[in-house]
């Protein structure tokens, strides 16, 4: 039974929140990274407390990141069972070694000398880029500011130290940038149950434009991003973020809106690449749910 004295308060943990907010920790991965470890740390520095108030707090902060939710319930599913620290490396471990995969399927798909389009930040999309280049392959990236916080500049800074080639370029350039392209590779913060994916603003329109023009579309995420849920309900969560990031002082008569994440039809998506390999949607959302792969780690037909 957990105590029902006060809940614990600590300056880190609102700073760790505060942060996921404002997008210094972003990216689906590094904000469920950044909050099982601060699950992690809440457990070992109150002992038999009840967290709950946090853990809720916490996931509220981006209502959008199944992986936050999956890998925070699967701490504390477990965390009764196996002591603090090693629960979370275990789990750390496991998706990590799900990340290499999902580099190395992709990887194979990146030709010596081809041009790429990506949009936003996805630390998925990079470690797989750098693992190509890793490999000896030359090639260039086309990469797109992502108004209004620029995390296009994140995407083509990482690269371009790795000694990448980069293009960057206006958002509205992206159908000029596809000319060139022979595919596309985005991240996810979401997989749904319909095979939709969730993701940045701006990604359905760089996916439904490859598409249009034949380009393959790939989705990079690892399993725990999915969602049992179908696009209608998750449309709700959708995030509409403060529209001062997009215009400081707009003028009278003006509503400024700031939409963050859309939702990238399951018919624009070439293939999903997870660490089961890479699936059409449809195909991959049935061996993710089969496999209940959000909430196992040891499972042996991996
Ligand atoms: C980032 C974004 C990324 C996904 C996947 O948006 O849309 O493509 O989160 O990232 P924001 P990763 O900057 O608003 O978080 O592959 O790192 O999980």
């Amino acid at each position: 039974m957990r105590s029902s004295t006060p809940t614990p308060s600590d300056e880190w943990f609102d700073t760790l929140c505060d942060e996921i907010i404002a997008l210094k920790i972003q990216g689906a991965e590094h904000v469920a990274r950044a909050a099982l470890e601060g699950v992690a740390r809440l457990r070992s520095e109150h002992p038999g407390k009840d967290i709950t108030p946090q853990v809720k707090r916490l996931l509220a902060t981006r209502p959008t990141e199944p992986m936050m939710r999956n890998a925070v319930n699967y701490f504390l599913a477990h965390a009764d069972k196996e002591e603090g620290n090693g629960l979370l490396n275990h789990i750390l471990g496991h998706l990590n070694k799900a990340d290499q995969k999902i580099s190395a399927y992709a990887a194979d798909l990146i030709k010596n000398n081809g041009v790429y389009c990506t949009h936003c930040h996805s630390s998925t999309v990079v470690a797989m880029f750098l693992a190509a280049k890793a490999q000896g392959k030359k090639f260039t990236v086309y990469t797109t500011e992502t108004r209004p916080l620029f995390q296009g500049r994140k995407t083509a800074n990482e690269l371009a130290a790795a000694g990448i080639s980069v293009i960057h370029t206006v958002d509205s350039s992206a159908r000029v940038n596809l000319k060139e392209c022979t595919a596309v590779f985005l991240g996810a913060d979401a997989l749904l149950a319909d095979g939709k994916v969730a993701n940045k603003i701006g990604s359905e329109m760089v996916a439904e434009l490859a598409y249009n023009r034949k380009i393959p579309v790939y989705v990079l995420a690892n399993s725990w991003k999915y969602e049992d849920k179908k696009s209608k309900e998750f449309l709700s969560l959708l995030e509409r973020r403060d529209p001062a990031e997009v215009w400081p002082q707009p003028p009278a008569g003006v509503e400024v809106r700031n939409e963050a994440f859309e939702l990238i039809r399951a018919y624009v998506i070439t293939g999903i690449i997870t660490e089961f390999g890479i699936r059409e949607p449809s195909s991959m959302v049935a061996e993710i749910r089969s496999r209940r792969a959000w909430q196992h780690i040891d499972d042996k037909n991996r």
